[in-house]
């Protein structure tokens, strides 16, 4: 059994989808980021870092994993699928998940900072995050013109990207022209496990917030920037 402590972000549904593409069971425990929960003492003593997904694996003398790769990783190890052995195919589906630990993760991430919360608008911050994610939409691109998945088979390199490119819209990056990423999105959005995961640890807000709902979330995000 895994308990999962997270919130309803592209990183906390990193874990929650694998964990439901993995049919291990798992308990949730919600974490209120506006709140600042993720910096009580409790929480810090199991991630220093004091950020979400966190897991705790209580068949494992209770041991915990922070950051979403070594999570995903260690999830996928565990129930020996997601992540091949051999050694290519393992090489393969580690760069595609780096690319999104390196790239995609936290470009999207400024983008959202500096197009979504930030109060000032600095027009060149806008500009540089949301042209970088759309060159990094470019490469996902490139990489799935010639294949199905990202890797050889369906990975949690797949989960990882597509658990933040699907949140193209709140970052106002265009994924115009690339038939490749929008054949990937959609064969993704068809997994079970997909669309069950992105509903822990709640339902995510509609695909265009508006009016108070949009000001409440900007204004838990301008909360978090703050500390
Ligand atoms: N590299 C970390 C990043 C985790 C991260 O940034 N989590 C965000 C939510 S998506 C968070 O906990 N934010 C809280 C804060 O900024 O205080 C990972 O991949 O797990």
């Amino acid at each position: 059994m895994i308990d999962l402590f997270t919130a309803g972000t592209p990183n906390g549904h990193k874990a929650s989808v694998t964990l439901e593409e993995l049919e291990i069971p798992y308990d949730v425990h919600p974490i209120n980021l506006s709140k600042g929960e993720q910096r009580t003492p409790k929480f810090l003593a199991m991630n220093p870092n004091g950020r979400i997904p966190v897991i705790r694996d209580r068949d494992n003398d209770d041991f915990v994993v922070f950051e979403s790769g070594a999570i995903m990783i260690y999830l996928a190890e565990m129930a020996g699928r997601l992540l091949p052995t051999e050694r290519k195919a393992r090489s393969r589906v580690m760069q595609w998940l780096m690319f999104q630990m390196g790239g995609i993760g936290p470009m999207m991430g400024q983008a959202n900072v500096f197009y979504r919360y930030f109060p000032e608008k600095i027009q060149p911050a806008i500009d540089r995050y949301q042209h970088e994610c759309r060159r990094l939409f470019e490469v996902l691109d490139t990489g799935l013109a010639d294949k199905e998945w990202l890797a050889d088979d369906y990975s949690i390199a797949d989960i990882a990207n597509w658990c933040w490119v699907r949140t193209y819209r709140w970052s106002g990056v265009s994924r115009d022209g690339l038939e490749n990423l929008d054949r990937w999105l959609a064969q993704m959005k068809e997994k079970p496990a997909c669309q069950k995961g992105i509903l822990v640890p709640t339902p995510p807000p509609p695909k265009e917030l508006s009016g108070d709902a949009e000001q409440e979330f900007i204004k838990g995000a301008r909360n978090m920037l703050q500390t």
